[in-house]
């Protein structure tokens, strides 16, 4: 779908709910609630429907916001590649996504219509542009919300991801009122004496293999139930082992139940994360991906490690 298209789309139908992706980030918030406003004011009731309660660290992009609440007819996702990212509470929403607005190549096209850029840098960066071009007007709130995805999504504006539309796009929303400065101060760099404390201990016990190039972190139900610390602390450590200089591919392990645990992969530009986690079902983007995998922690690490072994060797050939 082109961006005539979704807008005359967007036109034709009406009482939409949007989706976020579970353990909500910066660019399916903000492109949920831009697109929501931007719906409501075209006259159209929407709602933003998300799996779990919302961060309080983006409570900038829902503070005010109420739902309308009506009987559903256009289900929309924002920045969700995959119906596996819809979380428990949205699941039975799968198979019934008319529309799909994203920026992740590993999109599986679950939905009957998807406007996909896989070179943008954010689901936020696509709606902007699509704003710009169809004639939808931005305004402080939408501004905000679309800075904040694109911001999110390129680690303010360091990952490889962070192409020059997104640094043209963030210049015309600075030119509405918003505070880019607080919003990047709080999303980077404030953290809570809870995290800081975890960081240390996460660091403390980081592995590293073949050389220090690849380095494990493994986050157990046992430490998370130890710590005495909110869940949601434990969100968002994934940019940790790759932070270590040589390390080319930095992994994170999250047990998410007995023998089931997510990996979250960072690679510099040595490995293609999206390809290592696609070895094991899962996917995402070239720098930063994940997948699932099933079994003891033992056998999840020794599958692992042997696939780091050899996409280094290939990334060795390669050189
Ligand atoms: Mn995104």
């Amino acid at each position: 779908m082109d961006f005539k298209e979704l807008k005359q789309f967007l036109c034709e139908h009406d009482n939409y709910i949007i989706l976020t992706h579970k353990s909500p980030d910066g660019d399916t918030l903000g492109s949920a609630f831009a697109l929501c406003s931007a719906l409501r004011d075209m006259g159209k009731r929407c709602d933003v429907i998300n799996n779990e309660n919302l961060p309080v660290r983006y409570n900038f992009l829902y503070d005010g916001y109420y739902l309308q609440e009506f009987t559903a007819e256009t289900v929309v996702a924002v920045d969700i590649a995959d119906e596996k990212l819809f979380g428990s509470r949205l699941a039975k929403y799968a198979g019934k996504v008319d529309l799909c607005i994203d920026h992740h190549i590993s999109n599986t096209g679950y939905a009957k219509n998807t406007v996909l850029d896989p070179q943008a840098s954010a689901a936020a960066l696509v709606l902007f542009e699509f704003f710009k071009d169809q004639g939808i007007p931005l305004n402080d709130f939408r501004a905000m919300c679309l800075y904040t995805g694109i911001a999110t999504d390129t680690g303010c504006f360091k990952f490889d991801n962070t192409i020059p539309r997104a640094h043209l796009a963030a210049a015309e929303l600075m030119k509405y009122n918003i505070d880019f400065s607080k919003i990047n101060r709080r999303m980077f760099d404030i953290k809570s004496k809870e995290r800081l404390k975890i960081e240390a201990m996460m660091s403390e016990q980081m592995e590293y293999y073949f050389d220090d190039r690849c380095s494990v972190m493994t986050l157990t139900s046992e430490i998370m139930s130890h710590s005495g610390v909110e869940p949601a602390e434990f969100d968002g450590l994934a940019s940790i082992p790759l932070s270590v200089e040589g390390v080319d591919i930095g992994i994170t392990i999250k047990q998410r139940h007995e023998n089931v645990f997510k990996l979250s992969v960072r690679t510099t530009d040595a490995i293609d994360a999206s390809a290592f986690c696609k070895k094991f079902g899962g996917g995402g983007h070239i720098r930063a991906a994940g997948c699932e995998i099933e079994g003891s922690l033992d056998e999840v690490k020794r599958a692992v490690l042997e696939q780091v072994q050899n996409v280094l060797k290939q990334a060795d050939e390669n050189r």
